[in-house]
Parts: C-alpha cells; structure tokens; sequence
C-alpha cells in the first residue's frame, strides 16, 4: 500500500511524548499537554472507522469531562451516537502509541488489510469540543490528522457531549423511516422542547430551578434550550462562566457535589428548592435540596433511576401494551436503591461493571431500559419495537390513549443515544410536576444507606482483578475472603474494591447503616490493600 500522503510531514508537527497512552472508559484522558500527538492520530481512526462502516458517519469529541481544566480528553462516537465498539479502543491505543511515523503507517496498513477496509471512499467525520482552553489547539491537532486521511469533515463547534452523539444519530438516520431529527443544535432544542411540551400535555404549572453548570458548556446550552420552553421551564444558571476555563469545575459541578456531598460555590440555597449540578461537558447530572433543618440532601443517579422507573412503570400498566421495564445499576449503586427496585416497585434490576457503555449495553435488553450510575451517568432506552408496538396499538380508554402518547414523548424527550444532563434535567422536572412533588417527597421514597468511597493508592493497580460486575475480587489471592470476614462485623455491610479505570488508584466503596460504621469498614477494607509498612 503506498504510504499516506503527508503522514511523515504533518506527523513531524505531533511528536509523541514518552508517555504511553490507553483507550479506557471515557476514551483518552490525560493533561492537556500530552495529547497533540493523540488527538492527530485519532484523525486517522476515526475516518478509518467510517470506512469501514461504508461511510457512515462517525464523531470526535475532545472533552475532559469533570476533570481539571488542564486536562483534556477524545472519544469516538460510533454511527447510532454510542460509543465506540470495544475492538477499536484497542486500535486506538495502539496508533496512539507508536513510537514513530513508520509504526503508525504501519499499523494503519495493517488495520485496513485485516478489516478489508476501502481506503479509496473518503471517510465523514464530525467533530466538537467542550469550553476548555486547550480544545482549539487539539482540534488543529486532529485536523491535521483529516488532511492526512482525507475525511469528509464538520467542525460543530463548542457542544455537549450528547449534543454531538445526538448529531451523528441524526446525520446517519436522516433519510431512513426512523430519523431521529434535524442534524444540527437547533434541531436539538426543537426535539426537546416540543417532547417536553407533549409529556406536560395540559400541566401548565411553570417549574424553576437553579443550575450549577460547573462553568462548562452546559450553562450557555441549557439557557439556549429554555428559550424554547418559555412559561414551562425557568432556569437559573450560576457557575456559567464558560468563557473563563480555568474555573471549570473547581469546587462546582456534578462530580464535586456527589463526591464532597454538599454544596458548589456559587449557591446559597433557599430552603426545600431544588437545584441540579451539571459536568463539564454536560453528560452527567445531580440534583440536591436542602431540608427544613438545613441539612444538604443528595438526589443522585440512584435517585434519578428510581424516580423514572416508578414513573415508566406506572405508565406501561396503564398503556396495556405489555413489555418489560427493568432498571441497570452498578455495584456503585446505593443497597437501598437497589432494594426499594427489587422489593417496593418489583422492578428487575441487573448489575454491571462501571462505565456507560456496559450499562448502555444491559438496558438494551430491556423493552423499556433504566439505567443510571450513581454518580448521575444514564438515560433511558426504548426498545425501537415498543415505540412500533405502542404507535400502532389500539386503544380501548382515554387513560390508556394518555399513557401511549406520554410514553411516545418520553422517547424523545429522553436521550437515547447516551445519558445527557439537559434530557434527564427536563425528564425529572416533568415527572415532578406532573406528580406534583416537592423535592422532599422525590427524596422520601427511601432512605440511602450511609457510605463512604476512598481511594488508595498501590504499586500495581493491575493485579486488581474483579468478578461479579465488580463486586468480588478475584486476585490478589485470599483478599477476598478477608474482605467477606470484615463486612461480616457491620450490620447491611457492603464492600467491594475495584482497580479505578480513569486515575492511579483502587476505589472502596463500603456501606453500612450509621456513617461511622461506613468509614470504619472503608478503613479497614482499605488497610487490607496496603502490606504493612
Ligand atoms: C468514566 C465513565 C463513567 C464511570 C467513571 C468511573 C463513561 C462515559 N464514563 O468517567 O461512566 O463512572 O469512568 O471512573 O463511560 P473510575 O473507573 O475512575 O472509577
Ligand atoms: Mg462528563
């Protein structure tokens, strides 16, 4: 195969640094400075991907997500806006890893003659960032990796993250029966806002709400949606200085709120209000209120995922149309959650490992599929028959025709190509109103088991192996069962050790039934993993 044209020159402009790089859950991560020479080689691979899928478009997002602003990140996104199938990751570290030009040429011919790639159709690919300052020069950095190979490209700018999977949906559904909109951010908000509306369907109460956008891109994007629902939604936005990226998530945003559970600079809280955190690029969402007594109350994931349940399901009785509900968690997930699931709403519940994509994954199998991570990852999926089903179905009661058409606006009011803070925002906010409930009848569905998550650092992170989605190690040899001799003491003890896949450490979650008996059984799991010094 003849080399790529201008690989060897433009390649000269991204040196690799001596840093070795690995495709994990949230794609590439790592500070900013690091990156150039993986971002440009991600350029190759993801046209490579559409060439493969027959052109098909794919999409590049650079964010970092909740990290710090000198951080920064890239994933691909796969055609129906999900991430990227899990051989790819593996290509994808091994480009990012080549130590010169003639590797990197030499993986890629080897990639195309192993898939049977046609090199000789161009590849489309689009492209965004969230609001950080190195996501301008990095974008040069894979736009240089298209001039290389050729791509068809787009550049959509300053976007969330779902924003972006939304637009590759769209883009490769547009001429099919089942588009799922207009390609663009407009589109977006038009999709949303008219979903919204519909689910409401004659609840004219408007709701108003305070949102933390963790300075990211989610503060100037929700304010734009909200002129679009106008007497239904009022929104505050604080934290919303995107255009100053050295703020972005410092002491705000999701990942802050849920880890120090209080609350971000930048709110002073009225009493019984509800208010909702955001992430740095807008994929994740929190919810908190603070009580009579002033006490800080966390609405999380596991929250979220019980609120939507008990709320779908009561409307799939209703619908009569038949199809199975069920509701995906990982081991992060609260043990009264989990109980309040299993036992009060009788809803099946699966366990996987972290990560979207796993859980994304589980809720597929579901007609109508919960899932959400504790830490306020998730969304909702419609099995694409059910929507057939329910569309097609005839009606014998008006309550049954309300149910089906509520049910219909909820699948494009929800996100269903990944989790998304603004969909799951407008998703809560209509189950309230309609409920009529005040954030503390949301919160008195059951009470979360007090826990603590530490992290602790160790030579090897690697020989952590898990089993069980998680929930039982594997090796090291014997640790498990010293982990089941301590949890044993602690009355609903829990605790699980698990290698982190996006930082140099290993995560304890432990759960027990007063907070000092949380943190004593995270100390003493976690002395477990260190040999004594
Ligand atoms: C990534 C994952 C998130 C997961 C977290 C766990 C995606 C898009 N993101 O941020 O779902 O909760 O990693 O981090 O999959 P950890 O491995 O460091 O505990
Ligand atoms: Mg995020």
């Amino acid at each position: 195969m003849a080399p790529l044209k201008n690989l060897a020159q433009l390649s000269l402009r991204h040196p690799k640094p001596k840093v070795v790089f690995s495709y994990g859950t949230a794609g590439f991560r790592t500070k900013a400075d690091l990156l150039d020479s993986t971002i440009f080689r991600v350029g190759l691979l993801a046209t490579l991907r559409s060439q493969y899928l027959r052109n098909r478009v794919v999409a590049v997002m650079i964010t970092a997500s909740h990290n710090p602003p000198e951080d920064n990140g890239v994933k691909v996104v796969d055609p129906e806006g999900e991430m990227l199938e899990a051989h790819w990751e593996t290509y994808a570290t091994s480009f990012a890893n080549a130590s010169s030009v003639e590797e990197l040429q030499t993986l890629y011919n080897q990639l195309v003659e192993k898939l049977e790639i046609d090199t000789g159709i161009p590849g489309r690919v689009i492209y965004g960032r969230d609001s950080r300052e190195s996501g301008p020069r990095l974008v040069a950095a894979l736009e240089d990796g298209f001039k290389v190979s050729g791509a068809e490209v787009a550049d959509y700018g300053v976007v969330t993250t779902p924003q972006l999977h939304y637009i590759v949906r769209c883009l490769n559904t547009k001429e099919s029966s089942d588009s799922y909109g207009e390609p663009t951010e407009l589109g977006y908000y038009e999709k949303l806002s008219e979903a919204y509306k519909k689910v409401l369907n004659g609840y004219s109460k408007a709701y108003s709400i305070t949102i933390d956008a963790a300075n990211g891109v989610g503060g100037p994007k929700i304010e734009e949606l909200a002129k679009y629902l106008e007497g239904f939604i009022s929104v505050k936005v604080v934290n919303n200085k995107y255009d100053q990226p050295q703020l972005l998530n410092s002491n705000c945003g999701a990942d802050y709120v849920k880890t120090q559970q209080k609350l971000p600079s930048g709110i002073e809280p009225e009493n019984l209000k509800l208010y909702a955190s955001f992430d740095g690029d807008a994929d994740r969402i929190v919810f908190f209120f603070v009580d009579e007594e002033n006490n800080f109350k966390l609405l999380d994931g596991d929250k979220i995922a019980t609120l939507c349940a008990s709320f779908l399901h009561d409307l799939a009785v209703q619908s009569d149309v038949g199809f199975s509900l069920g509701v995906v968690q990982t081991a992060y997930a609260n043990g009264s959650s989990t109980e309040y699931l299993t036992n009060t709403l009788k809803v099946p519940v699966e366990c996987t490992a972290t990560g979207v994509k796993h859980l994304h994954h589980a809720a597929q199998h579901f007609g109508i599929g919960v899932y959400f991570e504790a830490n306020g990852h998730g969304t909702v999926l419609f099995d694409p028959n059910i929507i057939g089903t329910l569309k097609a179905s005839k009606v014998s009661s008006p309550a049954q025709q309300l149910a089906i058409d509520s049910l219909l606006a909820l699948s494009d009011l929800i996100n269903q190509t990944v989790g998304d803070a603004i969909s799951d925002l407008l998703l809560v906010i209509a189950i309230l109103t309609i409920k009529d409930w005040s954030p503390s009848d949301w919160d008195s569905c059951y009470t979360d088991l007090p826990n603590r998550l530490s992290k602790v650092e160790v030579k090897d992170r690697t020989i952590f192996k898990t089993t069980d989605a998680e929930r039982r190690l594997v090796s090291p040899p014997g640790l498990q069962n010293k982990i089941d001799d301590i949890v044993k003491q602690f009355p609903k003890g829990r605790s699980f050790v698990r290698a982190s896949g996006t930082e140099n450490v290993v995560r304890v979650y432990a759960e027990s039934t007063s907070r000092v008996l949380a943190d004593e059984l995270a100390l003493k799991v976690s002395r477990l993993l260190k040999p004594p010094q």
